[in-house]
């Protein structure tokens, strides 16, 4: 089953999106998400030019063998944006192999380890009340654990709260990128986060009891002795973890958080290999990795990274915001149906214009969601609909201290 074509679709149904297509010669067709949220194109020219024309005549079964062709075959390992491009050509011959079994994928990763994947969603507010509307609606459209974000006092905007709430579920979820000339400019100031966000989870679980699942993102902004306080901090509220405390490429800082707090971490969103990780697991200094499939070389390298995981007793909680397609969240669904030690699964959900130009079959229900039994991944890509989308520069925001200094976003 040799590869006859492949594509490289670049589309903006509201957001950017790189997907790539690979035709084998007996017509079946696999996709893979490439997307890297504000540096979209370098990955599409990555694929274009320097992976596309090694693709083209190759065994599309031999899904390990291109994996390390790819990667060892370029000398430059690594880096967002190879391991993005690597995915998508590993998630596409996964999808193919899936596809030409007549199976869906998961049944190919060793089968079904439980009926749907817990999903998290995102609840935002400026202010308690708006906080408060912005649970319930995520409560009403059945998601059974919340991920908590929310405003500061004294600061303008900041990461992960929504820009209005008024109008009903969807408006709460944060979209951070944005068609502008130049990055937005957000504003952080550490003491006062530090401050405010123990009495927000205060406030949460006296409004909606002891038992709901609640997570938040620190998204980075914290020194790990910083990150340690606000763990104290947190752990009367049981938090199903705190992510990305500290900055993601200094694996050692874990120690410290780990060494002061009972509350459980996770980590892992930006990294892009398994060697982002070995300190982190072999140490046991985190409990859930947030890798994407999409960034961190597809669905043969995120099973290892979580069979590793495994090992320690860590377990997954992949990143799933609306900057991971269709595509790269339907391979989310089936590693999280496949493995043993999956722990939770992030979801935000598509607009109708993305939905439009990718048809998944997955599910959301009861708290769950579930790839659906279609063969392959399940998603089909309309490329007609997609050429009425074309391409919009759009940048992730940049993140100032009150004095201008820039600082982690
Ligand atoms: O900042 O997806 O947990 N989710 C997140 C996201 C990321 C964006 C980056 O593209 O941290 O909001
Ligand atoms: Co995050």
């Amino acid at each position: 089953m040799k590869i006859a074509a492949v594509d490289v679709v670049v589309t903006c149904p509201g957001r950017n999106f790189v997907t790539l297509r690979i035709t084998t010669e007996d017509g079946i067709t696999g996709l893979g998400d490439a997307t890297l949220n504000g540096r979209e194109l370098a990955v599409e020219a990555y694929l274009r030019e320097h992976v596309v024309p090694l693709l083209v005549g190759r065994d599309a079964s031999a899904i390990e063998d291109t994996w390390q062709y790819l990667y060892r075959g370029a000398y430059w390992r690594r880096g967002p944006v190879t391991m993005a491009a690597i995915a998508a050509v590993d998630t596409a011959l996964w999808d193919i192999k899936a596809r030409a079994a007549g199976m869906p994928l998961y049944q190919l990763l060793g089968g079904a380890c439980r009926v749907g994947a817990l999903a998290y969603g995102h609840a935002s507010g400026r202010d308690l009340p708006e906080l408060f509307d912005s649970i319930r609606a995520h409560l009403e459209l059945g998601f059974r654990a919340i991920r908590v974000q929310t405003g500061i006092p004294g600061l303008d905007t900041v990461y992960g709260v929504a820009a209005s709430a008024a109008g009903g579920g969807d408006r709460y979820d944060y979209e951070p990128a944005r068609p502008t000339a130049l990055p937005v400019e957000e504003s952080w100031d550490t003491r006062a986060y530090l401050r405010h966000v123990p009495s927000v989870f205060e406030a949460v679980r006296s409004e909606f009891g002891p038992s709901l699942p609640l997570l938040h993102d620190g998204h980075h902004r914290m020194t790990p002795i910083e990150a340690a306080r606000l763990g104290k901090a947190l752990e009367p509220y049981d938090l199903f973890w705190l992510e990305d405390a500290t900055p993601g490429e200094d694996q050692a800082a874990l120690r410290l958080i780990r060494q002061h707090t009972t509350t459980p971490l996770a980590i892992g969103e930006v990294f892009n290999s398994i060697h982002d990780y070995t300190t982190l697991l072999s140490e046991r200094l985190i409990d859930y990795v947030r890798s994407a499939v999409t960034h961190t070389g597809g669905v043969t390298a995120l099973k290892k990274v979580l069979d590793f995981a495994a090992v320690y007793g860590v377990k997954s909680g992949m990143h799933g915001p609306t900057d991971i397609s269709p595509v790269g969240m339907a391979a989310a669904l089936h590693l999280d149906l496949a493995v043993h030690n999956f722990g939770i699964q992030e979801y935000m959900r598509h607009s109708a214009e993305t939905l439009a130009v990718f048809r998944t079959s997955y599910t959301f229900a009861d708290g769950l969601l579930h790839p659906s039994d279609a063969p392959g991944l399940g998603v089909e890509l309309d490329v007609d609909a997609a050429d009425h989308f074309p391409y919009r520069a759009a940048y992730l925001p940049v993140n100032r201290l009150a004095d201008g200094t820039l600082h982690d976003w």
